[in-house]
């Protein structure tokens, strides 16, 4: 099957490296630009973009607030359904952070859970400044048949992207080895390989560094 690869800005360029080793990313200003509700609406994708998506309640939000160290950023909420828009986020005024609807969340109803994932749909198939996808899924629970299926097409459709453990503070180290091993066969039943994993806490603020390295690298391909 398809690795997938992150390769994207539509026009060529392939991410070849996973940072290491290098000074550390910092973000001096984070701010709040627009909720749109259509991807025409977004801001114009004059800069490169991330955006984090997963099922609804994954912690999409709280790693946005995490990465930029502001608390109220993003709005979290313990009621799944949360973010129905997308939300774009400026960092230094250079790139942005994009907040998506999340997805796979039975609660809401057949119409509006359709409108959502067509808005993530055409938003993940058409911007062209969305240089990767952070796919977030909760480190807790088994790989979940809507996750699977969300990765699948992202294969199909060779949208480059990357995996987030999310909320790894709680479960234990041994248990969250285990976990994450579990985890990681269940994708590699269906890839050959594994795109890059980042491993996060919201409340400890595990996996930052990595997450902003990474951004870093690849906006220099910008
Ligand atoms: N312990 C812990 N809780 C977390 C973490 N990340 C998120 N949460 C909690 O999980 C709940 C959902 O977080 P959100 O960030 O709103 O999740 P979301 O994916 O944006 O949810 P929707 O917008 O509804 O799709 C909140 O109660 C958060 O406080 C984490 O790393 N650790
Ligand atoms: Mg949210």
């Amino acid at each position: 099957m398809h690795t997938p690869s992150t390769n994207r800005k539509r026009n060529s360029k392939t991410i070849t490296t996973f940072a290491s080793n290098k000074m550390k990313m910092r973000i001096k200003e984070a701010k709040f630009v627009k909720s749109s509700q259509k991807v025409n609406e977004c801001p114009k994708p004059t800069m490169p973009e991330y955006a984090f998506i997963g099922r609804s309640n994954v912690g999409k939000s709280s790693l946005i607030n995490m990465l930029c160290k502001r608390k109220k950023l993003a709005k979290i909420s313990g009621t799944p359904g949360k973010t129905q828009l997308v939300n774009h986020f400026l960092i230094d005024d250079k790139w942005y952070l994009v907040d998506l609807p999340g997805y796979g969340y039975a609660k809401v109803s057949k119409t509006k859970r359709a409108i959502f994932s067509k808005l993530n749909e055409t938003y993940i198939l058409t911007r062209e400044n969305l240089m990767c996808l952070f796919v977030l899924i909760d480190s807790r629970i088994p790989l979940q048949n809507s996750d699977l299926e969300f990765i699948t097409t992202l294969g199909e459709k060779k949208v480059p992207f990357c995996i987030v453990f999310t909320k790894t503070d709680k479960l234990k180290k041994s248990t969250y080895d285990e976990q994450i091993t579990d985890l990681k066969n269940q994708l590699l039943e269906h890839w050959e390989e594994l795109p890059p994993l980042f491993h996060t806490s919201s409340v400890s603020g595990k996996g930052r560094e990595e997450i902003l390295n990474f951004i870093d690298d690849v906006n220099s391909q910008w």
